[in-house]
């Protein structure tokens, strides 16, 4: 946990009581800070309480002599509308941030890394924090990938926080000033958030703003336009093409040439748990980032092989009677589906939850290699719709979906939980979603003949 000594003998409003912002109440209570914490929530309020967060109600209280708002990044504070308490607190002049500003503000002396992108933020975020922990360095690895930033432990000047950001956390962020800052890619999300696509694209750009060194996707064209306008130190990477100057993935190999002179660091191949162009941009936002800090070539490499993969990204679950069962759970959107249909052929596609704006129209490139597609929550008639020749069956649930696919799927076959949805109509969240995908399968594993 984090002593947020700045803040001994304040008062803190903090909203929010939920993964991020419960660790955040307990820590800002342990460092001394008078803390005023809520939650819309009464069970979330029990289970702070019970943890010995002092509770006020927010939404009335006075605010006189508070100058700081701790909101959780999940609650919006500008669109779709801001929450009465964070127009309560703009009127009174407090300063609105999330917990990993209060990190940079406490940890100065430590180097800090921060990873953005609307996909494949958590693989790499968690790739560079093994990269760099395999080479012997002291890290600590958070953020929106699920450890708050404040339960993450104390780093001394040798130490690295790789920190994954979301949007939403880059709006909560004026202290950042990012050693290496990462933008993956951009696409369409969380557009209700942000009041539209300039203002996603704004809020990710943040990143960039105070940092040493920049490390960013050219993939795709907003990314590539954001890459143009940068200057300093600046690191192209591409998962699917050689580029003049940066670190890309051409043909199965992944290659440094931030010098112009290419030098191969590790025949993709042998990165398992890393497939398609995707995970090999993934690799090379890693490999430059580790670059940047100090680490070898040869030491990436190892790095790279041994890495063990993220629960619920393209997470190979089981392979019974010559199906392979693959848990992509955390792609809520069309795009990260995408990555995944990509890399397979003879899908037997799980879909379907709460759509995101453009459902899965963008897919239609990915249809001839979904075999059938089982098609699960609100979603399902919309994709249904969308799919039309595709052949495709109306589910409803997990468990229907589950054992139709594993009842169609032949030897060869691919059953992918990869919903392009987010999973709340029906789940508590995605890792909720994916364990349940988890047990079905495992269940399937015990019936015989299924997959014949
Ligand atoms: N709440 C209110 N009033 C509201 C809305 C919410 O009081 O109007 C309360 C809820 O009752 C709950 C808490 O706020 O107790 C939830 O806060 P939150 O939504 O910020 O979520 P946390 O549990 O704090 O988790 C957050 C991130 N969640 C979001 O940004 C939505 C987690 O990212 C992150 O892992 C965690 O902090 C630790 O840093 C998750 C996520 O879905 C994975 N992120 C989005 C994404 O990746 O697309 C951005």
């Amino acid at each position: 946990m984090i002593d947020v000594s700045s803040f001994r003998g304040i008062p803190v409003a903090l909203l929010g009581l939920g993964k991020s912002g419960l660790p955040s109440a307990q820590a800002l209570a342990a460092s001394g800070a008078t803390v005023m914490a809520w939650d819309d929530s009464p069970a979330r309020r029990t289970e702070a309480k019970d943890a010995g967060v002092p509770l006020v109600d927010l939404t009335k209280a006075g605010l006189s002599g508070v100058k700081t708002l701790v909101l959780s990044p999940g609650i919006p504070s500008t669109f779709p509308a801001p929450h009465p308490v964070v127009v309560r607190a703009r009127e009174a002049g407090l300063e609105i941030v999330c917990d990993v500003d209060l990190l940079f503000r406490t940890q100065r002396q430590a180097v800090y890394v921060g990873i953005t992108g609307t996909n494949g933020k958590s693989t790499t975020t968690a790739l560079i924090g093994h990269v760099m922990r395999n080479s012997g360095r002291r890290v600590e690895v958070g953020g929106n990938i699920g450890t708050a930033a404040l339960s993450l432990a104390p780093l001394a000047a040798d130490g690295t926080y790789v920190i994954e950001m979301s949007s939403y956390q880059l709006e909560l962020t004026p202290s950042a000033a990012w050693d290496v800052a990462v933008l993956l890619n951009i696409s369409p999300d969380h557009l209700d958030r942000h009041g539209g696509m300039d203002g996603y694209v704004a809020a990710k750009r943040t990143i960039f703003a105070r940092r040493k060194a920049a490390v960013v996707g050219v993939d795709d064209e907003i990314s590539a336009k954001i890459h143009a306008g940068l200057s300093g130190n600046v690191v192209a990477i591409s998962g699917s093409r050689k580029l003049a100057r940066g670190v890309y993935a051409d043909s199965g190999t992944l290659y440094d040439a931030r010098d112009g002179k290419p030098a191969a660091i590790v025949d993709l191949a042998a990165c398992k748990t890393l497939p398609g162009a995707h995970n090999h941009q993934n690799a090379a936002a890693a490999a430059a980032t580790a670059l940047r800090l100090g680490i070898s070539r040869a030491q990436i490499a190892e790095a790279l092989v041994s890495y063990p993969g993220l629960a619920h990204r393209q997470e190979r679950i089981a392979e019974i009677d010559g199906v392979l069962y693959v848990n992509d759970s955390k792609a809520t959107n069309a795009d990260a589906a995408a990555r995944a249909l990509g890399c397979y052929t003879d899908i037997q596609w799980i879909a379907g939850g709460q759509a995101k704006e453009g459902g899965i129209a963008a897919l239609a490139p990915y249809f001839p290699r979904i075999a059938h597609a089982w098609l699960i929550g609100e979603a399902a008639n919309d994709f249904a719709q969308t799919l039309a020749r595709v052949p495709h069956t109306i589910a409803g649930d997990l468990a229907s979906a589950v054992r139709g696919a594993a009842k169609a799927a032949k030897p060869g076959s691919v059953v992918l939980l990869s919903p392009a949805c987010a999973s709340w109509d029906q789940f508590r969240s995605f890792e909720h979603r994916g364990e349940t995908f988890r047990g079905l399968v495992a269940e399937i594993s015990g019936t015989e003949g299924l997959a014949a």
